[in-house]
């Protein structure tokens, strides 16, 4: 993450809040450069102004800590996971410094019914000032009696915890529309998953700021609430709740492998020649060209470049995206949303499939228009490049078939 952050002005930052920062690095225990570098990264991945991580400091500085109120639900505690997986600052200093974690059942040291004391007492205390962040779909079947906690039902706790929140944030999937546990089984008569599970605006009935992910990036949760801090208020949302910094882009449009899907180099099966030399997974079922996401420029766990799904080799199943993640199969291809290949296929040794000439390109879109002159030849590349690996397997086949004939 630090070789990512615009450094601009970080002098000016030094000489004018020196005694901030050393304030600021007694607390957090971290060297005041980390920490600047820490809140550039943060507003670059709010898309904020070079400038903007002045004020990310400023406010961090100031330890106004909000507190934070952490429902689980039906999930498997992997946003937590994820975030505790964050290493500048690490989530215990953050829970310590940027925020005061009042209330989170798998990290608190409290249990029973002194659990639910310190969750009361927090939101007496910080009653229209809390946040509260929900993690896990809540099921409604049956009046939602298959998740309880203390005897309340996820519905119940989840009003009673939102009625005095000054911001709701559902994090993951799960909390966002319902995830993986509202996922319908493939049996006869099915039409919702066993428990109802549901998300967090469908049980409040309002919109609330969502991150999804399964996990999430756990960058896109401290961006956000550290916009919070700094602004007062949670960063410009699309019409699903999520925000537009880390959301309004296709992973398709940033992918790494984005020259082989316009080249037409495909992975046809995982560990093929194709597979190993890091060709584009469409054909694996990549769900990329219709998930919305910044997976493919933020990267996860701070382990460096290309640690995300696709950059480790697996497709994306669009676990961001309702109506893709545990809805889609996950071999089936991808809807094309946004079809923008360039004029002319990169002229490179093309080891599968046939590119077609720039002439070609150029007469199709003489005909029809440049936008749909650059889909028909997107279609006609994937049907090319297709029917010759097709063709490729079919006789290898035969050759093995061959082989083990003369064996
Ligand atoms: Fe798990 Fe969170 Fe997935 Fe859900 O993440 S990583 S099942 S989005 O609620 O714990
Ligand atoms: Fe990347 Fe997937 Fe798009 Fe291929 S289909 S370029 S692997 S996002
Ligand atoms: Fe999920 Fe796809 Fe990103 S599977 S983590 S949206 S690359």
């Amino acid at each position: 993450m630090e070789g990512r952050a615009d450094m601009g002005n970080m002098n000016d930052i030094f000489d004018t809040g020196r005694q901030a920062l050393q304030e600021v690095e007694q607390r957090l225990e971290m060297p005041r450069r980390e920490f600047l570098q820490f809140c550039a990264t943060l507003a670059v991945t709010m898309g904020l102004p070079s400038g903007a991580e002045a004020a990310v400091a400023k406010a961090i500085e100031s330890a106004k800590r909000p507190s934070v109120i952490w429902l689980h639900f039906q999930e498997c505690t992997g946003c937590s996971e994820s975030l505790l997986r964050a290493e500048h600052p690490t989530l215990e200093k953050l829970i310590l410094d940027v925020i005061s974690l009042d209330y989170h059942e798998t990290l608190m040291a409290a249990a029973g019914h002194q659990a639910e004391a310190a969750r009361k007492a927090a939101m007496k205390a910080n009653k229209g000032k809390y946040v509260l962040v929900v993690e896990g779909a809540i099921p409604t079947k049956q009046n939602g009696i298959y998740c309880k906690i203390g005897g309340q039902t996820a519905i119940d706790m989840v009003k009673e915890c939102a009625a005095d929140a000054a911001a709701v944030i559902a994090i993951g999937s799960c909390a966002s529309w319902g995830g993986m546990p509202s996922t319908i089984p493939s049996i006869s008569g099915a039409d919702s998953s066993p428990t109802g599970s549901a998300g967090v605006a469908e049980i409040l009935g309002k919109p609330v700021m969502t991150i999804p992910g399964c996990p999430p990036n756990p960058y896109n949760f401290l961006a956000a609430v550290v916009h919070f801090l700094t602004f007062g208020k949670l960063p410009e949302l699309d019409k699903l709740g999520r925000p537009k910094f880390a959301y309004s882009r296709l992973i398709h449009e940033n992918c790494e492998r984005r020259a082989h899907f316009d080249a037409g180099r495909f992975a046809m099966e995982f560990g093929d020649t194709g597979h190993r030399q890091g060709y584009c997974l469409y054909k694996l079922g990549c769900k990329g060209p219709e998930t919305y996401a910044n997976c493919s420029t933020l990267g996860f766990g701070d382990a460096g470049e290309n640690n995300w799904p696709v950059g480790c080799g697996h497709p994306c199943i669009g676990c961001t995206e309702k109506g893709v993640g545990f809805t889609k199969p996950i071999h089936q291809v991808a809807k094309m949303l946004n079809v923008t290949p360039p004029l002319q296929y990169p002229r490179i040794v093309e080891e599968q499939g046939k590119a077609a000439s720039f002439a070609s390109a150029a007469a199709v879109a003489a005909v029809a228009g440049a936008a749909a002159g650059a889909a028909i030849m997107i279609t006609r590349n994937l049907g090319l490049s297709h029917a010759a690996e097709e063709a490729e397997r079919a006789k290898d086949a035969g050759k093995s078939g061959a082989d083990k004939a003369g064996a």
